[in-house]
């Protein structure tokens, strides 16, 4: 993408008003080549999490225990690719093709979210990762619906309103369990003693060997530190845990009066490094089975090319997906 030198127009000090006004990038304005470098990368993260992160719960699609619960395990599956998808195409709308990043994605260049490297082992995970993971993904993405970059800011909304009804599921799906039968209590409380960690982790390196944001906050990228929102999530938690009538497996939760905030444990950052470097329990089969699919996937993509071809006039024109994402 060819930038034009900010001093010869005036455009970079354009860029600093618009963040410092809290008003929007769009597309077409200029911007500084690191901000671009720095949105593809969350932006190709998240999209990248969002597809990875419909294996674990795909895995009990055939399983679940009744037809309610299949019908709102697949909607919530589905919901998973379309924000994979809008969040795609608000990368395209920085100049970065879906192709590339998912050649980076399959290739181990670009990463995505250390959660989805753990096993679904019950159907009480099912519930586990719509409370933990989206209830922490929620607590994490809501501040992105006021990111600086208009296209994702605006598929955040849209992800955010669905992902709520994630959470709710799985808080409800949790609810029925732990007040089952004994065993159903016990499969619910083994399942968050074994997701409560990883999804602490969802909120990246703590602030101090946080490399990406002081940046991305003074860009308006992010809103809060990793830190500030891994314990709003905790505050939010603990309560909600006690309504379910399980237990958060931290011997170190406590209501701190002076901070007014839960005090938790120390997290295993060996274990957090160890997952990001590929040496999650499913980093292998997670990746793998993302290659096949693609792999598999391409007889699709020729012939959507060979339709588009032969029937120009019905091939969306250039654009298109940055304009639906900038709308
Ligand atoms: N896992 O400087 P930092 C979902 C990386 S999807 C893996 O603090 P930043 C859902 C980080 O990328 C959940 N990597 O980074 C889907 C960086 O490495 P690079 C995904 C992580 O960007 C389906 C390095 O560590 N949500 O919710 O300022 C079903 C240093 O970190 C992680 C998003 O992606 C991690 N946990 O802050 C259910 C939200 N943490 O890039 C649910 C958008 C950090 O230099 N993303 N890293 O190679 C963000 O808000 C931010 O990117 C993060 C990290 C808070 C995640």
């Amino acid at each position: 993408m060819t930038t034009i030198a900010p001093e010869d127009t005036g455009q970079e000090a354009l860029f600093d008003a618009t963040i410092a006004a809290d008003e929007r990038i769009e597309p077409r304005d200029w911007m500084p080549d690191d901000y671009r470098a720095s949105l593809v990368r969350q932006i190709a993260q998240h999209a990248h999490s969002e597809i990875i992160g419909m294996q674990p719960e795909a895995n009990w699609i055939t399983r679940a225990p009744s037809l309610r619960r299949k019908a709102i395990l697949m909607a919530k599956v589905q919901d998973e690719a379309g924000h994979g998808l809008y969040l795609y195409s608000a990368a395209e709308t920085l100049g970065t093709g879906r192709d590339e990043l998912l050649d980076k994605l399959h290739t181990g260049r670009q990463k995505y979210s250390s959660i989805f490297n753990y096993p679904t082992l019950t159907w009480a995970d099912v519930g586990a990762i719509g409370w933990l993971v989206d209830g922490a993904a929620i607590t994490n993405q809501v501040p992105l619906c006021r990111c600086s970059y208009g296209p994702y800011a605006r598929a955040m909304v849209r992800i955010c309103k669905e992902e709520s009804f994630h959470q709710r599921q799985g808080y409800e799906l949790l609810l029925t369990l732990s007040r089952g039968t004994e065993a159903q209590h016990a499969m619910a409380q083994d399942a968050i003693d074994r997701w409560w960690w990883p999804s602490l982790m969802m909120f990246g390196p703590p602030d101090d060997e946080s490399a990406h944001s002081a940046q991305s906050m003074a860009w308006k990228i992010k809103r809060h530190s990793n830190d500030e929102l891994r314990q709003r999530f905790v505050d939010i938690c603990v309560p909600q845990a006690e309504t379910l009538g399980l237990t958060l497996p931290d011997p170190d939760l406590r209501w701190n009066e002076e901070r007014r905030h839960w005090d938790f444990g120390p997290i295993d950052w060996t274990e957090f490094r160890e997952v990001l470097k590929g040496n999650g329990p499913c980093n292998d089969e997670r990746i793998g089975r993302r290659r096949r699919a693609h792999q598999e996937g391409a007889w699709v993509r020729e012939a959507a090319a060979a339709h588009a071809a032969k029937h120009p006039a019905h091939t969306p024109h250039a654009g298109t997906d940055q304009e639906e994402a900038a709308r």
